[in-house]
C-alpha cells in the first residue's frame, strides 16, 4: 500500500466537536462499523510534545540502528507509566476518557486502562528484506482480542473495550496506513461468529506476515481461504494526520500495511476496558511497580491526577469500602507531600451517599 492509496478506499479523519468530544456520527460509526477516525480530540501541542520526545529517543530512520530495530512490540521507555510526562498526559487525557465513555456508554469511573505504549515502526525497502513470517510490515488481517483477552469479545452490541491508535506522524510522509474492514450490518459475512478464523487463534499458529499467514491458512482451513481474501478486498485505509485518533475494537478486522522506506512512523496504542471485564488483561507491568524511583514520578502523577484519572488506574474511588479513618490518614501520609488532596475521599466517608430505599 506504501504511501499512496486508492482514493476511493482512503479514510480521512472527521473533526470532533471544538471541545474535543466525539460527534454523534463518530460514535455511531464506531458502534456500527467498528471504528472511527477522528481529528481534534487531543490538543495538537501535546501531540507535538510527545512526538518530539519520541523522535529524539528512537534511532533516526535510515541509520544502521534503525535497520536493526525490531519494530514489533512496545517500546520500554514509552510504556505507561512513563517518565515522559506528555506520554502519560495523552494516556490519561480527559478528552480520551470522555470519548471512550461515550463510545461504551459507560461512566469514566467505570473504565480501566489496560494498554498504553508507543510503537515506532520503520519503513524498509521491501526488496532489501526477505519476508520473514513474523515480519510486521505487511500484516495479516486480524482482530486484536486474542492477546488482550483471556476470553472472546462479547456480542457486537455490548462492547467491553475501546482500542485507540494515536498517530504521531503523517501518512503523507510515512505511508503505513492502518487497513480496516467496516462492518456492514448485523449479517455481514466478514463479521461471522465466533471470531476464530485467523492465524494464532485456537490451534492455529501465530504468523504476522500477510503472505505467509494466508499460505498457512489456506493449508489449514482451505474452505475459508477465499473468505479471508474477501476481508482484504474490503479494506479501507487510514490517511492519517498527526494527532488523528483511530478508535476501534477488539473485534474489528484490521492490519498494519507497509510504510515508505527510510521513514519512521510513531503511534501510541491505548486501550480502555470496562472495569468488570477482568478477563481483558493489562498488557504491562502493574502501575505501582514504577514507585520508588528517585524522581518519584509515579507518586507525583498519582498526586496530581484527577479523581477520574485515578479511577481508571484502579485507585480506590470516593465512596469505596477501602476508605476509613485509618486509610484516609495513611494515604495522606504517603502522598500528602506531593500535594495529594485527600478531601474528596474524606467527604465521602463523612457523608456517605444515602442508600436508596
Ligand atoms: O500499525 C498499524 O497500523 C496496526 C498494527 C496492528 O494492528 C497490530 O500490530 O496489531
Ligand atoms: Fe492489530
Amino acid at each position: 500500500m506504501a504511501a499512496t492509496i486508492d482514493e476511493s478506499r482512503a479514510l480521512r479523519a472527521s473533526p470532533a466537536h471544538p471541545d474535543g468530544s466525539l460527534t454523534e456520527a463518530q460514535v455511531t460509526r464506531w458502534r456500527t462499523q467498528g471504528f472511527t477516525l477522528a481529528h481534534g480530540v487531543l490538543p495538537i501541542d501535546l501531540v507535538d510534545a510527545l512526538r518530539s520526545e519520541a523522535v529524539n529517543h528512537f534511532p533516526k530512520p535510515g541509520s544502521p540502528e534503525a535497520a536493526d530495530f525490531t519494530d514489533f512490540g512496545s517500546a520500554g521507555a514509552f510504556t505507561f507509566p512513563a517518565t515522559v510526562a506528555a506520554f502519560n498526559d495523552v494516556t490519561l487525557h480527559h478528552r480520551l476518557l470522555d470519548a471512550v465513555s461515550s463510545l461504551l456508554d459507560c461512566p469514566v469511573e467505570d473504565l480501566r486502562l489496560s494498554q498504553s505504549d508507543l510503537w515506532p515502526k520503520y519503513g524498509h525497502d521491501s526488496g532489501a528484506r526477505k519476508s520473514a513470517i513474523q515480519d510486521n510490515a505487511d500484516q495479516r488481517i486480524h482482530v486484536d482480542y486474542p492477546n488482550h483477552s483471556l476470553a472472546h469479545p462479547t456480542p457486537w452490541n455490548r462492547p467491553e473495550a475501546v482500542e485507540m491508535i494515536v498517530y504521531l506522524s503523517d501518512f503523507a510522509e510515512t505511508g503505513g496506513a492502518t487497513a480496516v474492514v467496516p462492518r456492514n450490518g448485523t449479517r455481514d459475512p466478514a463479521y461471522r461468529w465466533p471470531i476464530v478464523d485467523s492465524p494464532g487463534i485456537g490451534d492455529l499458529r501465530y504468523i504476522n506476515d500477510r503472505e505467509a499467514a494466508e499460505d498457512y491458512f489456506a493449508d489449514q482451513r482451505p474452505e475459508l481461504a477465499a473468505w479471508r481474501q474477501s476481508l482484504y478486498q474490503r479494506e479501507q485505509y487510514t490517511a492519517f494526520k498527526r494527532g488523528d485518533v483511530l478508535f476501534y475494537r477488539h473485534d474489528t478486522w484490521h492490519r498494519g500495511t507497509p510504510m515508505r522506506a527510510g521513514t519512521l512512523r510513531l503511534v501510541q496504542n491505548i486501550t480502555y476496558r470496562r472495569a468488570q471485564a477482568e478477563w481483558i488483561s493489562t498488557l504491562h507491568t502493574g502501575w505501582a511497580w514504577q514507585a520508588y524511583r528517585d524522581s518519584k514520578y509515579l507518586e507525583r502523577m498519582i498526586a496530581a491526577a484527577s479523581l477520574k484519572q485515578r479511577a481508571v488506574l484502579g485507585f480506590p474511588q470516593p465512596g469505596s469500602d477501602y476508605w476509613c479513618a485509618e486509610t484516609l490518614a495513611a494515604v495522606a501520609a504517603r502522598y500528602g507531600m506531593f500535594g495529594f488532596d485527600i478531601a474528596p475521599y474524606q467527604r465521602a466517608v463523612a457523608a456517605p451517599e444515602k442508600p436508596v430505599v
